[in-house]
């Protein structure tokens, strides 16, 4: 009776599929959170080329949990090629006799897969090590195999090699953990930027922010990440260019350096998802540095018939929208006085008041000017969100004072037609007074307010004792009213007005 592991169709997938958990586990070691990771450009192929009606679906109902499915079923799948991989190079060794096969087919078959998939040839090799140890030990444990009890021996040393693979798998996870959460908040350091304008305008944030539990002051403490991958890419500032292509005189090219030696602009804006909830939390504030687009497009003399550009990204992304606002817009390499984060578009993103989030390009390649209007990765799913932002109010706060009165606070803001007035009202929406508002925040250039920033409002009130409901709405520098009328972000993004019900 033969009772090597290996020999067992059983022993041989569970060392496969262990090896193969080793190896991905070993890629993320080598890779961290990144693409060159094994599974980062599997996960990248799944989602591109999930059905709209699924991606819809996902977007409405699971929110970012569907990129964690989607993430999850990457892993899965390269689990599965590694071990499927690994299984077929033991089966080959038994059947050949040849003792060496397994392990160097493991190295083979691992290292082909990962460096075909990412491309990265060096960083390959982080998925061979412990894959090829795993069928190395496995191998061991039967040529040293004891004689006294077959069974449970074999047992011990299919157990030991699962052990040792989760071992590895552990560690691997570990050391990719840490490599994924370096370089985060490097400090900001470019030629154009003037620190002490970067410096003044923060500390004006601070200062004009109201200090209010349960909501954000006028700078985001944290702010929201709305992004097509569940790996961002991760480009090397040295290598970055960005092109200027299309309808132009001609095609130009800028490297991270020639951007941050052109006169930089400090500049606040707001920028919100038109996937946001009514009352959401996609809506954040950043005091951006960076050089104006209309100057880097000028440099390639635009002659575009729509009037309108295509911005392209590294991770495939694309969205075309109105020259106009385009110019108003800012190559962004600084956020909050540091460089800008990599969740953020590191090193380049683009920066455009007034519109709907996904204008603000993330990982920045290419502005391509067109002669005829396409459709970007969201109006390709039914998305209408390129245009100006919906004004909104929001509530975020209610607490009781010691003064036996209650306080409201929220923010308000509508991109570039500005906030004027919140106003509140206790009864329902019978009757309405003003909130208190933030002061502005400043202009980028001379003395004026931010156009494109929320405001931060409040509101105190004797509670009358009664069940009543309490409704906020904004009003914008031309005296108009937001809208009551509720709609749902899909396609346009929400609108209404948010309200809240009192017992007492
Ligand atoms: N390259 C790239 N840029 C992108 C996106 C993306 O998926 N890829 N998402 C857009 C969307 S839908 C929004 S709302 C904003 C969010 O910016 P933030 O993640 O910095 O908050 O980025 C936009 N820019
Ligand atoms: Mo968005």
């Amino acid at each position: 009776m033969n009772d090597a592991l290996l020999d067992s169709r059983g022993g041989q997938l569970l060392v496969g599929l262990a090896a193969g958990a080793a190896g991905v586990a070993g890629s993320y070691a080598a890779s961290g959170f990144n693409p060159t990771f094994v599974v980062s450009p599997i996960d990248r192929a799944l989602s591109r080329n999930m059905p709209d009606a699924v991606v819809s679906f996902a977007i409405e109902n699971l929110g970012s949990v569907g990129q964690q499915l989607n993430l999850l079923t990457a892993v899965a799948l390269t689990w599965l090629v590694f071990g499927a991989g690994v299984t077929g190079t033991i089966v080959a060794g038994r059947a050949a006799n040849n003792r060496l096969l397994p392990a160097v087919g493991t190295a083979v078959w691992t290292w082909l897969v990962t460096a075909g998939v990412t491309g990265a040839f060096v960083l390959s090799l982080g998925p061979v090590v412990p894959a090829v140890a795993v069928v190395a030990l496995a191998q061991a444990f039967d040529a040293y195999r004891g004689t006294t009890d077959p069974i449970s021996s074999k047992r011990r040393r299919a157990l030991s090699t699962v052990g040792v693979a989760l071992g590895a798998t552990a560690v691997g996870v570990t050391v990719g953990q840490r490599r994924s959460s370096m370089g985060e908040k490097a400090p900001l350091e470019a030629q154009g930027v003037d620190e002490a304008d970067v410096q003044t305008k923060l500390d004006i944030a601070g200062s004009n922010s109201f200090d209010i539990d349960g909501i954000e002051p006028l700078v985001s403490r944290s702010f929201f990440e709305v992004d097509i991958n569940s790996i961002d890419p991760n480009p090397s500032a040295d290598d970055y260019t960005l092109s200027i292509t299309g309808a132009v005189e001609s095609e130009t090219t800028l490297s991270y350096d020639e951007l941050q030696e052109m006169d930089a602009v400090n500049r606040f804006s707001t920028l919100r998802c038109v996937g946001d909830q009514l009352n959401g939390d996609k809506i954040d504030t950043a005091l951006w540095s960076g050089v104006s687009l209309q100057d880097l497009v000028e440099k390639a003399g635009p002659q575009s018939d729509c009037d309108c550009v295509l911005l392209k990204a590294e991770d495939g992304y694309e969205v075309e929208f109105p020259m106009e606002a385009f110019n108003r817009g800012l190559a962004v390499y600084g956020m909050n006085g540091t460089q800008l984060p990599r969740g953020h578009g590191y090193p380049v993103r683009a920066v455009i008041p007034g519109h709907w989030g996904e204008v603000n390009t993330k990982w920045l390649t290419e502005i391509e000017l067109l002669n005829r209007e396409v459709d970007g990765y969201w109006e390709e799913r039914g998305w209408e969100g390129t245009g100006p932002v919906k004004p909104t109010a929001t509530l975020k706060h209610d607490t009781m004072l010691d003064d036996g009165r209650r306080r409201l606070a929220g923010h308000a803001y509508a991109g570039l037609r500005g906030v004027s007035a919140v106003e509140v009202s206790t009864d329902g929406g019978s009757s309405w007074s003003e909130a208190a508002l933030s002061d502005p925040l400043p202009a980028a250039e001379g003395e004026g307010r931010a156009e494109d920033a929320w405001r931060q409002w409040r509101y105190s009130y004797d509670p009358p004792g009664s069940t009543h409901t309490a409704v906020v709405r904004m009003v914008d520098r031309d005296g108009n009213v937001q809208t009551s009328e509720e709609t749902d972000p899909a396609p346009t993004g929400p609108s209404g007005w948010v309200s809240r019900e009192f017992e007492s």
